[in-house]
């Protein structure tokens, strides 16, 4: 047994190392900066990616459909530079101003989420001695510059108004993940300070100013980090136009498959019609994208509503004491806003003792800067029952058990007593109702193909204690996801398993949907990554991209391992319940006291088999597969991965293409080299980039790969 397993991986291992040897597979993409941080909308514009490993017959995935998309495949050199990459990028028509998500994609896995702006304000970029007043950068309005800090220095720049101008001025930096905390000085032809602004209350550590110009001439814009802090990281998009200053939505949520009305509030005291909003019933959109303009040409303002499935109320004022509460419904969700100082908005709504009722506020994830301060009280607003302010991610969630029929009072304030237009709040309201919320570790998983990838879920639960189950939605057939170790009550590790059928390099965007039984209430959940994306993007989390996961499909795990069976074909006779078969394992010097746990992934429900160690000292391991008494005679796909921690990194290699033939007596020849079974199984690639990589061409082994033995 010994002997044969090992002269099978001699074969697998000499057909591998001829293929590493003609093409390294490639490292994971990541993307350090992207320039110009907009494109127009429905233009086709060259934008310019640095990072590494980006050129190799990369993609893009947009957060908005494109018109063309396209790499401008650079001219054949000797040394391909890896760390550049361009493309010709077309957003739809359909797309508007707004901030949204890129990333690359190659046979390598996918890239970090980058962002980028849709923006209808004509883009100039900065010249670079603007240093003084004397040498401002003359610009012709409207329009926004491309442009960075540089340490210790202020940019100028230099523009005409005419008399009653009204003028916006912003910068999108921190908006779009760079490091730059922005201020903003207008000063006038004697360099007299008229504005000035440092962070805002919805666009965070950007600048944001409007002014109206009294007198004609010539004025100034100075830009600079408040820190002085530069480099050329410290990108910054400097916007000016008589556009609005768009805070947040009011409603802030409208209900798909119903009419809305929603009002964008300004930071500059102009008054924006109210937008009709319908987002059809099937939409899988949970944000909906508003821009708004005071008129052709001047350019956007853009915010974000979120999109609910249930009934959107909006309060009613005056609603300001007890006397004045208007009723609530206890279903579906609350719409409100502190819109001055000191406003308090009471509520009213009737509960059953043992009732157990939560309201779940949202605030900061749509740019509200309310803080929201929640608290209840009995009907005569005399007892109070119950308060709650934001608690970490929670962004300001009361629940309580009703001790009695009757009516209550719900108080809604900011915290610390602030208010305005923009001061807009959303409280999800459950009564009797089971909670379930979920969050993910990262926003991107790299799998090697036919591999697997460990997820880490955070559970929140209330008032159960069930099963969570999850699954991947958005992917192609056969992507699977499985429930591992639990960690505690609140949290679960999750395996992604994606199948050999799915190319290296094939972009692969979805959710994680978490669900759960409990009681006679099925709970179904998104699971959320704003915490993910917020370490990623420097703090910033754009609200439509929360949720989003992205899965890089690579050619090749770095090799540990090489795995082989004498029986890529397992049978399983006619009316059998099981079937056995081998794995071996050839440990690659730095893993040879590895201890390796083999898993099949890709049965179907019915189907089983248990994990088994290939411990050390050992060189393979038998599996047991469990088949249904009432299994139909058929031929399965499955695929054998091994994983071990190696310097205390999980390492993986797989057995690809394995075939269960259910109802079967036929046995794989044990002479068969399995190398030479899946040229006929071998997937249909994409696109099949230059040079053959390696492990995408020899699905049954992994490649052990040698840089060291590279030529290029
Ligand atoms: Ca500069
Ligand atoms: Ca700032
Ligand atoms: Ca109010
Ligand atoms: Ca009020």
């Amino acid at each position: 047994m010994m002997r044969l397993a090992l002269g099978t991986v001699v074969v697998s291992l000499a057909a591998a190392s001829a293929l590493v040897a003609a093409d390294p597979p490639p490292g994971i993409p990541s993307i350090s900066s992207v320039a110009p941080l907009a494109i127009a909308p429905g233009t086709a514009t060259k934008i310019s990616l640095v990072g590494a490993n980006l050129a190799v017959e990369p993609q893009l995935w947009t957060g908005f459909p494109v018109a063309q998309a396209a790499w401008i495949k650079p001219a054949e050199s000797k040394k391909p530079d890896l760390t550049h990459a361009a493309f010709t990028l077309q957003p739809d028509p359909s797309v508007g101003p707004g901030i949204y998500g890129l990333r690359v994609v190659t046979p390598g896995g996918v890239s970090n989420l980058k962002l980028i702006m849709v923006d209808d304000l004509p883009t100039v970029p900065e010249k670079s001695d603007n240093k003084s007043r004397e040498k401002a950068q003359t610009l012709k309005l409207p329009v926004a510059i491309d442009a960075a800090c540089e340490a210790e220095t202020s940019d100028f720049y230099a523009f005409e108004v005419k008399a009653g101008d009204r003028l916006s001025i912003e910068t999108v930096a921190r908006r779009l993940g760079t490091p730059v905390d922005a201020t903003i000085r207008l000063l006038d032809a004697a360099g007299r300070e008229l504005a000035y602004a440092d962070d805002d209350e919805t666009a965070g550590a950007d600048a944001r100013l409007s002014h109206r110009f009294e007198q004609a001439g010539q004025y100034f814009v100075e830009v600079r980090d408040v820190r002085y802090l530069g480099s050329g990281s410290y990108r910054y998009r400097l916007r000016i136009g008589n556009f609005p200053l768009a805070a947040t939505p009011y409603p802030a949520a409208v209900q798909k498959g119903a009419k809305a009305t929603v009002e964008v509030a300004t930071l500059d005291g102009g008054q924006l019609q109210p937008i009709a909003v319908a987002v059809p019933a099937d939409s899988a959109e949970r944000f909906h994208g508003l821009a708004v303009s005071y008129g052709k040409g001047q350019g956007s303002g853009f915010t974000t509503a979120l999109v609910g499935d249930g009934a959107e109320q909006i309060e009613t004022e005056p609603n300001d004491s007890p006397e004045q509460a208007a009723p609530l419904e206890t279903a579906g969700a609350m719409n409100g806003r502190i819109a001055a100082p000191g406003d308090r908005d009471y509520f009213r709504f009737r509960a059953k003792k043992g009732n157990q009722i939560r309201f779940v506020g949202r605030t900061r994830s749509f740019g509200s800067p309310t803080d929201l301060y929640l608290r209840l009280f009995s009907g005569d607003g005399k007892r109070q029952l119950a308060e709650a302010d934001d608690q970490g991610l929670d962004e300001g969630a009361l629940e309580a058990k009703i001790d009695a029929d009757g009516e209550y009072l719900l108080v809604v304030e900011d915290l610390i007593g602030r208010g305005g237009p923009a001061y807009t709040y959303r409280l999800e309201i459950d009564v009797d109702r089971p909670r379930l919320a979920v969050s993910l570790d990262a926003d991107k998983y790299d799998v090697p193909r036919a591999g697997i990838a460990q997820l880490k879920a955070t559970i929140v639960r209330g008032g159960f204690e069930g099963p969570v189950r999850f699954r991947f939605e958005g992917g192609p057939e056969g992507v699977q996801l499985i429930t591992g170790a639990n960690l505690g009550t609140t949290g679960s590790l999750l395996t992604l398993f994606v199948p050999s059928s799915v190319a290296p390099g094939t972009p692969l965007v979805g959710r994680v949907l978490a669900e759960a039984t409990a009681g006679d209430v099925q709970l179904a959940v998104p699971a959320g990554t704003s915490s993910a994306l917020k370490k990623s993007l420097g703090g910033v989390a754009p609200p439509a991209l929360d949720g989003l996961v992205a899965v890089g499909v690579a050619a090749a795990d770095v090799a540990y391992f090489q795995f082989s069976t004498k029986t890529p074909t397992v049978a399983v006779a006619p009316g059998a319940k099981k079937a056995e078969f081998v794995v071996a394992v050839d440990r690659q010097k730095a893993a040879k006291d590895a201890v390796v746990d083999l898993n099949v992934y890709g049965l179907p429900a019915g189907f089983k088999a248990a994990p088994v160690k290939i411990d050390k000292g050992k060189n393979e391991a038998t599996l047991v597969v469990e088949c249904p008494a009432d299994a139909k005679p058929q031929e399965i796909a499955f695929v054998v991965v091994g994983t071990s921690t190696v310097t205390k990194k999980m390492v993986q290699g797989s057995l690809a293409d394995l075939k269960l033939a259910v109802g079967s007596t036929t046995t794989t020849s044990a002479t068969k080299p399995p190398a030479a079974k899946p040229a006929t199984t071998k997937p249909a690639e994409k696109k099949p980039a230059g040079k053959p990589v390696a492990a995408a061409k020899q699905p049954t082994t992994v490649a052990v790969r040698k840089p060291t033995q590279v030529e290029p």
